[in-house]
């Protein structure tokens, strides 16, 4: 097929971005990847994102556009809304938010006027940006009251939620978080909502996988909107969803757009089509209950090394491990994993006594491993390399000398090499 003049593969094209792209696969193929919000998207997926949907505007909805050209697009849309639906049981989709940020502010766009109170989990409590803290839009332009966890167990505090409900009478509470790793009671939730006359919003960005695949449990039947990112858990692209009733649909779609955003990305809303099948088939049930295993086992093997698990355990994909008592704060342990090619993330813990940049909390996530088919027998190992190189750090004040690093990032190539990843192959 003759190619335009300068259309040339990417190697070709430019060297250099082709070199950081090849170097950011190698880097994920050869890391234990342990951030909670990220995974390995299929090939598939990889294939739709860096398609030539990208070149299309699609300003509007299906069978309601701005533009023309759209005997493609739209049907892909519904489809990507079809499935979306299918999956979580929900009356209405919206596949358009760029990411799990602007669907919340869409959400707000919604149902509320600016000024209006809400209620959402804090962020020091393992709560998001976008569920009112202060620095945030969701702080700035609405009243935002936030709620923690308790001080003894660390479990999100349903009486003071029940408190701060009657108390400030919000016009919508907010239930979901970046860093809590207990399921959440939506039933409770609801009835808080229920009595003080509140829209209840879930925002399920980290467990959505989990909910799809049924071993967490479904906010759909108790909320007036879900949000969600499609990248985490859930194993798709980069991208936003939000569900909702019915009697909610004119006003998230309006404040999707053009309350909010442009052009949908249709390059994405192909990938989130191809996400919500794969999440369809009875394969992705397994995965589901994989994660969670997989998370379990990976937090008893640390806790039997000595390492106090924040709640006790976990219940979803995610361990938040306080490392108080090795004397290193999240982000050096954070630094030498890094290092030493295991990818975590420094946290705050809650009532952590250490700033949010430096925090004492580690956050360990166990979705992208468990899309490598990495199982409960291999969380020993990951566990063993983990505490080695935090005792390493520990006893160096954060250092890691250059022949521990070599021979621990050899270890995880070893450890790896029998589970390709997913759209990158093995190391
Ligand atoms: N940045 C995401 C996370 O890591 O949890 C949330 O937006």
């Amino acid at each position: 097929m003759p190619t335009a003049p300068d259309d040339l593969p990417l190697a070709d094209k430019d060297s250099e971005v082709a070199r950081l792209v090849a170097a950011e696969d190698t880097r994920q193929r050869e890391t234990i990847r342990l951030i909670a919000s990220e995974n390995y998207a299929s090939r598939a997926v990889l294939e739709a994102t860096g398609s030539s949907l990208t070149n299309k505007y699609a300003e509007g909805y299906p069978r309601k556009r701005y533009y023309e050209g759209m005997e493609v697009i739209d049907p892909l849309e519904e489809l990507a809304i079809e499935r979306a639906k299918q999956l979580f049981g929900a009356e209405h989709a919206n596949v358009q938010p760029y990411s799990g940020s602007p669907a919340n502010l869409a959400t707000l766009l919604a149902l509320c006027e600016p000024g209006d109170t809400i209620l959402g989990l804090s962020l020091p409590a393992g709560g998001h940006l976008t569920h009112g803290w202060k620095v945030s839009a969701t702080g700035i332009y609405y009243k935002a009251v936030q709620y923690g966890v308790r001080r003894d167990d660390h479990r999100i505090d349903l009486d003071q939620v029940r408190d701060l409900a009657r108390e400030h009478r919000p016009k919508l509470i907010w239930c979901g978080h970046s860093a809590y790793p207990r399921t959440l009671d939506f039933a409770a939730f609801a009835a808080i909502a229920r009595e003080v006359g509140a829209y209840l919003a879930a925002d399920i960005a980290h467990i959505a996988g989990l909910v799809a695949g049924g071993v967490h449990p479904d906010p759909v039947p108790h909320c007036d909107v879900v949000t969600s990112t499609t990248h985490k858990t859930l194993r798709g692209p980069r991208g936003g969803l939000i569900l909702c009733r019915k009697e909610h649909a004119r006003a998230i779609d309006r404040a999707v757009f053009p309350g909010l955003q442009g052009g949908p990305h249709n390059h994405v809303t192909a990938a989130k089509a191809v996400a919500f099948g794969e999440a369809l088939r009875p394969s992705f049930r397994a995965y589901a209950q994989a994660v969670v295993d997989n998370a379990r086992a990976l937090g008893k093997a640390l806790a039997e090394r000595g390492y106090d698990l924040v709640t006790g355990g976990t219940d979803n994909h995610l361990l938040l491990v306080d490392l108080t008592s090795t004397g290193i704060s999240g982000r050096t342990a954070a630094k030498a994993l890094d290092a030493c090619a295991i990818e975590a993330n420094g946290n705050a813990i809650p009532f952590d006594p250490r700033k949010p940049f430096d925090p004492s909390g580690l956050r360990l996530g166990l979705a992208a491993l468990t899309s490598r088919g990495l199982g409960t027998g291999e969380m020993t190992r990951v566990a063993q390399l983990i505490d080695r190189v935090i005792r390493h750090a520990a006893e160096r004040d954060g250092g890691v000398e250059p022949a521990f690093r070599d021979t621990v990032r050899a270890e995880v190539r070893e450890l790896l090499a029998p589970f390709p990843a997913p759209g990158l192959g093995t190391p």
